[in-house]
This record gives C-alpha cells, structure tokens and sequence, in this order.
C-alpha cells in the first residue's frame, strides 16, 4: 500500500469513527443563569461541565455562563426556562416551591444532619423521585448541586439563644416555609429575591440573612453585616436546571451528553465547595465579622421551637413527598 492509499484509509477511518457521533451535535449556546458569582464553587462546576461539553460535542455545544443574578433572579430565570427562551439555570430549590410544591420538602428546618446524608437523598430514588415530577412544570433536573448548611447572618447582635432572634429584620428566601420558621423563632421576615439581598442588607432595611458560608463569603456580605451564627438550621440544594422546551428539541447524544456533564460538574462543585467552607468561615473572620456557634442546649431550644413547621407544610408540600423523604432518612440513619 502507497503512502498516500494509507493516508486516505486513515482519513476515512477517521471521518467513519467520528462523523456519525458529531453529527448528533449542532452549533449551540446554551446560556446559564446564576444569582452566585463566579467565585462561588458553582463556578468550578460550570467550568468542569463545559470541559466535559466542549470534549464530547467537538466543540459545537458552547456553555455560556451568566453570574450574579445578571439575566434575573431565579425565579424569573427558572420562568425563562419553562417558556423555552433560556436554556438553563443553577437555582435553589427554595423560591421554585410556587412551581412545584413538593421542593418544599427541602426548606423544612433541620433536615439534614450532614452532608453525606444530603448526598444519598438527593443522588439516590428520592432525589429521582422529586426530579421526575420537574418536566411536567416544563424543566428538566440535570442534578443536585451543593449550596450548602445555611447560617444566620446580622448587624445587630451574636445570636446565641432562641430569644436573640425576637424582632430582627431577617430576608428569607421566597418560599412560606423559610417565612414560617423565622416568623415562629421571632423575626420579623421578608421575602426578597436574592440579587435585592446585599443592597437591602447595607441600607439596613434589613437587619440579616441567612445562607452558607461559601455564599456570604462570595456575595461578600461581610462589607454589610457584623455577626455570623453558626445556626446550620437548613440544607437547600441547587437544581442545575434545563427548559424542557429547549430539551425536547436536542437529540438523545446532546441530552446524555448534558446529564453526564452535570454529574461530573456536580462532583467538581461539591468537593470544591466543602473544601472551601472552612476557608470561606476563616476568610469571614478575618474580614471582621464575628463568629458564634450555638450551644447544643440552645440548638434543640431552636430545634424544638420550629417543629411544628413539618406538621403545618406537610399537606401542601404533599403528604407522599413527606413521607418519602422521612422513610429514607430513617432508612440511611439505619433506625
Ligand atoms: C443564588 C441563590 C442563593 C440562595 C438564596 O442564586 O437565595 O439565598 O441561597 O444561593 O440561590
């Protein structure tokens, strides 16, 4: 055989192997709405699921990234989703609840004990179960990423006992079930999107707020707030959400291209965000504000004051959905 016959052969062999898989992809770019900036682990997930997307597709699928709540707050980007004009966004489970109650069932208060059990709920059948309610509301869950144990943040003073919350001026998440919770330990809570929060926090038309470390550390809340509470009172996940709209119309190697890509981007965003916590609290320290955890007698005070939120929110987040959940809790706890 000619070199040049050899080379031809090679070629074709090569076109043949390649081809039919590129093919299934076409020149896209799939715009991805985040309230976070890009400092925040989510953005080291982002960057690993567009290597991944980048890698399979040939380069036809083009990830593009929007941060700091610039193509809206989350609810409206999830809205943009669901009429098919945005392909994607990274939200909070908690201000979908409007969307489909069931999410609720993750702002119940004190869920979670740790991360590893966040992880099997969520990577296991319940985190299948609430994801195959989703396309029916027009979205579609690529995973669950971490946002992570939420803490209560201030001006006005060190929360260290049930009655220091009586009467702060507390944004909580778009989503009754937050509203309940610090409305029952005794705030006075507002609802707000999460872009409004920094600038409501330094005109001090609000007195705090409550999110993980990794986030009040990359929102850079500690220019506007004094007091850090180590409440872990909650365990809200990100959904890493796709239109099912748009989805509908991509085919089956762009879809499962896309879902592998999110598990890999989810692994990347979970070991960076835990490995950041610590670093994150530090930094907060370090930039002045003052750090308090809660004694164990004074958590289960708290603990047992928001109680009765399960029983309140358990018939509209669904009585099945609930159930659920505290079925496979027991069945992780191995009670
Ligand atoms: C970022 C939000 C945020 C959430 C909140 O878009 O609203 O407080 O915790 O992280 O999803």
């Amino acid at each position: 055989m000619s070199t040049l016959t050899k080379t031809i052969l090679a070629a074709v062999a090569a076109i043949g192997l390649t081809a039919p898989a590129a093919a299934q992809f076409q020149e896209r770019t799939i715009r991805i709405s985040n309230g976070i900036n890009q400092d925040h682990p989510v953005g080291n997930g982002v960057a690993k699921m567009t290597q991944c997307a980048t890698e399979k597709s040939g380069g036809r699928m083009r990830l593009q990234a929007f941060w700091g709540g610039a193509l809206g707050g989350d609810l409206q980007a999830t809205q943009a989703l669901r009429s098919g004009t945005q392909e994607m966004v990274i939200t909070s489970s908690s201000p979908l609840i409007g969307i489909l109650a069931d999410l609720g069932v993750f702002d119940l208060p004190f869920l979670f004990a740790n991360e590893a059990e966040a992880d099997r709920i969520l990577d296991g059948e319940f985190g299948k179960f609430m994801s195959d309610k989703l396309p029916a509301v027009g979205l579609v869950n690529l995973a669950y990423w971490e946002n992570g144990f939420r803490n209560l943040t201030n001006s006005r003073r060190a929360v260290t006992r049930l009655e220091d919350f009586q009467g702060m001026r507390v944004r909580v998440m778009q989503n009754n079930i937050f509203l309940d919770t610090f409305r029952t330990v005794g705030t006075n809570a507002v609802p707000m999107a999460f872009q409004e929060v920094f600038t409501a926090l330094e005109t001090r038309a609000i007195d705090g707020q409550e999110n993980p470390f990794v986030t009040i550390d990359t929102s850079r809340m500690y220019e506007v707030q004094r007091f850090l509470s180590v409440t872990k009172h909650a365990y809200t996940p990100f959904l890493v959400l796709y239109s099912k709209r748009l989805w509908d119309m991509l085919s089956a190697q762009e879809q499962a291209t896309l879902t592998e890509c999110a598990i890999q981007g989810r692994d990347e965003q979970r070991k960076v965000s835990r490995e950041l916590s610590e670093k994150s609290l530090a930094n907060l320290r370090q930039r002045g504000m003052q750090v308090n955890e809660v004694a164990p007698a004074e958590a289960a005070r708290i603990r047992d004051a928001v109680r009765p939120v399960y029983e309140r929110h358990a018939a509209t987040i669904g009585a099945e959905t609930v159930a659920r959940m505290q079925a496979e809790l027991a069945k992780i706890r191995g009670n």
